[in-house]
């Protein structure tokens, strides 16, 4: 018999462990479009028609470099839906006497897989993923025993063990970290590369229609779908990266401007998430630039800080927290996600524009998803798994492993703080410094409570207040504190008052609260 390899949706990668170097001829490879992973959430029109498209790009070079792949289409008759009911049809179709898949990246589907030996009673062997440039064991070694599990220590460790930006024993130019120098906001005239696009091949056309047709009751638009689909598209986004955009990568990094949807953002995560670029090649491309002289220390550093130290040990957190992480509430918040985080509609510009770039692109950058939409979420009380799964819905980049520590960690400080030592919360006066989306905003960011006020500023004192209990002995809030006694009783009611006739608004009466 011969041995069947399951790729997944997000294992787009010709080095994949399961995919043998030599004798292909002993295998057969089974990709699946499944109604299950299209729907558990239902994701963004353009994530769909990402992961459709690049699967079917794969599956044709799998097959140019001599593989037997079997390939399960959506509108297959007979398809079951689910990855464990194509595996079984496909066991009827092949002669296979043995399963051998990579690890999944996220629990739901890791479960399935682990019962598959027992369900088809055939030897499965689960792979390590090799992509990742830390092992969840090597992850899990470190945190073991720590009592915080900080990213900037962990990234120091992953410098050392991969000698990315290493002088021997020291990181070059003796800092480890240039993230002082990444904090600019933006001048609004600055004119910034175009995004590169892919216009849509017959493949991927094929597959918008299907996506409009089957999910057309998704979230998102498919008219700008522009995201590289292959491996060589990816190779190509990422030397547009690198030439264009790379060098002036730190200085704006946490910038938002007005109608700039992608700055001088990377725009890779689509593609470094299912497979198209490896992580580590990324990092070494970025590094090369350091060492030409074509791109600066801090542009560099701040940039490969983001892939080796954030993504990996986001991945990590992701395996070290238990199955519960999804229900963590920590501040026991049962507001539901107002209306306007689908529809736009809100007279508050930085929202309504992070939406807007949301639903157009599958896409908002950092600073849009941690300081805008995470911060108003956690000022809110917005409860923490409708935040989390709608982050699973609305980008293209997103799966449960890499949403999930990103949102209940580190924007909702959900946990209680093990991942970020004190919560991203912020008033308007930071999107003001950072934006230039107060000057066109129906609401006026210096005024602080009333009508017509910026409502980020009652919302961030009114969500101290109300969670003092839970924060006032985090040492990097004691300043704050001192600033929040200080001001009079009147100020504070204020602040309290307007807090209250603004969330007010946002909870219709008939909705009630979540549980
Ligand atoms: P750049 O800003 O140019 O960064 C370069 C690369 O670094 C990215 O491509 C990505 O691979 C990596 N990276 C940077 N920050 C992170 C991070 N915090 N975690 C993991 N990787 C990182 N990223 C996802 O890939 N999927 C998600 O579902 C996701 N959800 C997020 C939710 C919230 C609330 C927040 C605050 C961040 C989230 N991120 C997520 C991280 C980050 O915002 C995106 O990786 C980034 O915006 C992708 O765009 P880019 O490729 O232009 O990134
Ligand atoms: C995200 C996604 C979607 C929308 N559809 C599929 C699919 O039809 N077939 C598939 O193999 N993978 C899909 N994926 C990606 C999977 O959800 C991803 O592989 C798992 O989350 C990994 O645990
Ligand atoms: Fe956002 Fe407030 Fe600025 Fe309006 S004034 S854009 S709501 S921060």
């Amino acid at each position: 018999g011969k041995t069947l390899i399951p790729v997944l949706g997000d294992q787009l990668s010709h080095d994949l462990a399961s995919l043998p170097d030599e004798d292909r001829s002993g295998c057969i490879v089974l990709m699946m479009e499944v109604w299950d992973e299209a729907t558990y959430v239902k994701h963004h029109k353009q994530k769909i028609a990402l992961l459709f498209s690049a699967m079917r790009h794969f599956a044709a070079e799998l097959e140019e470099r001599g593989f037997a792949v079997d390939y399960v289409k959506l509108d297959d008759e007979d398809n079951s839906g689910s990855f464990t009911g194509e595996v079984e049809r496909a066991l009827k179709r092949h002669d296979i006497d043995r399963i051998r898949i990579v690890e999944a990246g996220e629990r739901r589907v890791t479960e399935a897989i682990e019962g598959w030996q027992k369900t088809f009673d055939l030897p499965v062997r689960i792979l390590p993923d090799t992509r990742f440039i830390c092992t969840i064991d090597a992850f899990c070694a470190w945190a073991q025993g720590k009592s915080g599990l900080r990213m900037e220590n962990f990234y120091r460790e992953m410098r050392k063990q991969t000698g990315l930006l290493m002088d021997g024993d020291d990181p070059v130019e003796e800092r480890w970290n240039f993230d002082k120098e990444n904090r600019d906001s933006a001048d609004p005239d600055t004119k910034f590369p175009d995004r590169p696009t892919f216009e849509p091949d017959d493949i991927t056309s094929e597959v918008i229609d299907l996506v409009e047709e089957r999910f057309g009751d998704h979230f998102g638009t498919l008219d700008s779908f522009a995201w590289p689909v292959s491996a060589n598209q990816a190779e190509e986004a990422l030397d547009d990266f690198i030439d264009n955009r790379l060098p002036n990568f730190g200085a704006t990094q946490d910038a938002m401007l007005e109608g700039e949807d992608f700055m001088n953002h990377a725009l890779l995560s689509t593609s470094i998430n299912c497979g198209l670029l490896d992580p580590l090649e990324v990092c070494k491309r970025a590094e090369k630039a350091y060492k030409d002289g074509h791109a600066p220390i801090e542009a560099v550093e701040g940039f490969i800080r983001q892939i080796l130290g954030w993504r990996e040990y986001i991945r990590g957190i992701y395996w070290w927290e238990d199955a519960d992480y999804a229900e963590e509430n920590f501040f026991g918040n049962r507001r539901h996600l107002p209306d306007f985080y689908w529809t736009g509609e809100t007279d508050m510009r930085c929202i309504s524009e992070a939406v807007r770039t949301t639903r157009d692109h599958a896409y908002a950058h950092h600073i849009q998803r941690l300081m805008v939409l995470g911060n108003f979420a956690l000022i809110a009380g917005i409860k923490p798994s409708q935040v989390s799964d709608w982050y699973l819905v609305v980008y293209a980049d997103a799966y449960e492993w890499v949403e999930m520590p990103n949102v209940i960690g580190m924007a909702l400080f959900a946990e209680g703080g093990r991942m970020a030592s004190k919560p991203y919360c912020a008033s308007g006066n930071y999107i003001n410094k950072m934006s230039n989306y107060c000057g066109d905003c129906a609401y006026s960011v210096s005024k602080k409570t009333g009508e017509g006020a910026c409502p980020f500023n009652a919302l961030y004192w009114d969500f101290l207040d109300r969670n003092r209990d839970k924060l006032e002995n985090n040492h990097r809030l004691g300043r704050t504190y001192s600033t929040w006694d200080r001001m009079s009783d009147e100020k504070k009611d204020e602040y309290r008052d307007s807090a209250a006739n603004f969330l007010k608004s946002l909870n219709p009466a008939d909705k009630g609260w979540a549980h």
